[in-house]
This record gives structure tokens, C-alpha cells and sequence, in this order.
């Protein structure tokens, strides 16, 4: 059975636990953070779920960080490389149709929101939901907003075009983009109507790793 170490609260894990279930391989979720726990954010004085940091975890992960996972002896980390493997091992038809051009366009997207959405959502989910009050700042709230609506008019436009981000059927590469957007969707705040990116949400929303580990409101809000 594969092995997985991460937090249901970290959207690079969410990736991963996402492209387990398409893959339809049977695993074992081990809670692993530095920065979560079962309460919420260290910055709260709560208990990390730990792991990471011993010296067993660091032989697997030298980043210390999540996820992590082990297939039968193969050790992998990040979530696009985990993601791009279970496709390729476990389920290459049906995650980009077995096509060389179709898993660089979905790769294509996993880069591109990593590249301009990751690290604004990082922001918000901080100042919203992770940090006591006495430490948030609103203005750093506002920049991270304005920082995520601009490449999300760039989705809007390109969904408004075909129905999944790499083409007319769904592949890995709607995964990550989807995570971040899902992230967004949760937060209170200020946002044009999108409505392509809402009918792509809602063509993902039947799908089983998706209503798992994704839509779920406490795994994106849990503080
Ligand atoms: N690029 C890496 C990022 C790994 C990463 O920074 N993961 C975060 C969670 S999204 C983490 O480990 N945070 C600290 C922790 O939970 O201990 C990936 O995609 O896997």
C-alpha cells in the first residue's frame, strides 16, 4: 500500500491525496507537519503533528516538508512530481490520455499555479485564518487579493475556450490549479463573478478525491 505524510490543511498535500484516489491505489495517510496540528497553527501555541523533523522523515525529505510518499521503496517528494508519477504508473489514459502533449500542458498548468497563485493563497490563508489577530495586517490581505484576481482572469479567459485546463477532458493538471482555486473560493473577500472558473469548479466538484480532500471548508480554514 502506498505510503503518504502529509496535512489534509496543506494544498500541496491535498494534490497528492487527490491524485491517489484517480489513481485508484490504496494508501495510507500519516499526519506530518512542523507547522499544524490537530488544533491548528503553532503561531497559536498549538502542537505541530511533528515528524518531519526526525531524522527518519529527513532520510526520505531532506526539506522537512510535506507531502512525502513511499511506493513500495520509491520515495518521492513534491507534489507535482508525486502527482506526474501515480498519472504515469498508475493511470496514464485516463490522466492525460497517454499523450505526451497532453501531460506537458497539464504540467504546464501545475507550473503556472505554483509560479502565480501558491504564494499570495500562502498570504491569505495566513492573515485570515492561521495567525492571532494581534499578528495579521490587513494591507497584506488586500496585496495578496489583487496579487491572485490577476492571473485568475488569465484561467477565466482560457476556460472560457474548453472545458479543462489541458484541453477537452480532464487530466492531473486540473488538480493544483483546482486545489488553489478551491482555497480562494472559501476566503471572504472582495471578487469579480468568474463564471468559466466557476463551471470548471463545478464539473470537478463530482469528482470523489475532490469532494474528499478539496472542497471540504476545514481543510482550508482550519486556524
Ligand atoms: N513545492 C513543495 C512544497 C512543499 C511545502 O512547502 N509544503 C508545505 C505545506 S503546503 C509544508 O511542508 N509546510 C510546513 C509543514 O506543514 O510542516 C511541494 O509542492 O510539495
Amino acid at each position: 500500500m502506498i505510503k503518504i505524510w502529509g496535512r489534509p490543511t496543506s494544498i500541496c498535500t491535498q494534490r497528492a491525496l487527490w491524485g491517489l484516489v484517480e489513481a485508484g491505489q490504496p494508501f495510507e495517510l500519516t499526519l506530518a507537519s512542523a507547522t499544524m496540528g490537530p488544533n491548528g497553527h503553532v503561531s497559536k501555541g498549538n502542537v505541530p503533528y511533528g515528524i518531519v523533523d526526525t531524522p527518519a522523515y529527513r532520510a526520505m525529505n531532506p526539506n522537512s516538508t510535506v507531502p512525502t510518499i513511499d511506493d513500495d521503496g520509491f520515495v518521492l517528494w513534491e507534489s507535482i512530481a508525486i502527482l506526474t508519477y501515480l498519472a504515469g504508473r498508475y493511470a496514464p489514459e485516463k490522466l492525460y490520455g497517454s499523450d505526451p502533449r497532453k501531460l506537458a500542458r497539464a504540467t504546464q498548468w501545475m507550473l503556472w499555479t505554483g509560479e502565480y497563485l501558491l504564494e499570495p493563497l500562502h498570504v491569505l490563508v495566513m492573515e485570515l485564518a492561521r495567525l492571532p489577530e494581534a499578528q495579521r495586517n490587513p494591507a497584506n490581505v488586500e496585496k495578496a487579493r489583487l496579487a491572485v484576481l490577476k492571473p485568475l482572469a488569465v484561467l477565466e479567459e482560457h476556460l472560457g475556450k474548453q472545458p479543462f485546463v489541458a484541453g477537452d477532458a480532464f487530466t492531473l493538471g486540473d488538480i493544483p490549479v483546482a486545489c488553489d482555486v478551491q482555497r480562494w473560493l472559501h476566503f471572504d473577500l472582495k471578487r469579480p463573478p468568474m463564471p468559466n472558473i466557476t463551471s470548471w469548479q463545478r464539473r470537478l466538484g463530482v469528482r470523489d478525491g475532490f469532494k474528499r480532500y478539496v472542497a471540504p471548508k476545514e481543510h482550508h480554514l482550519a486556524g
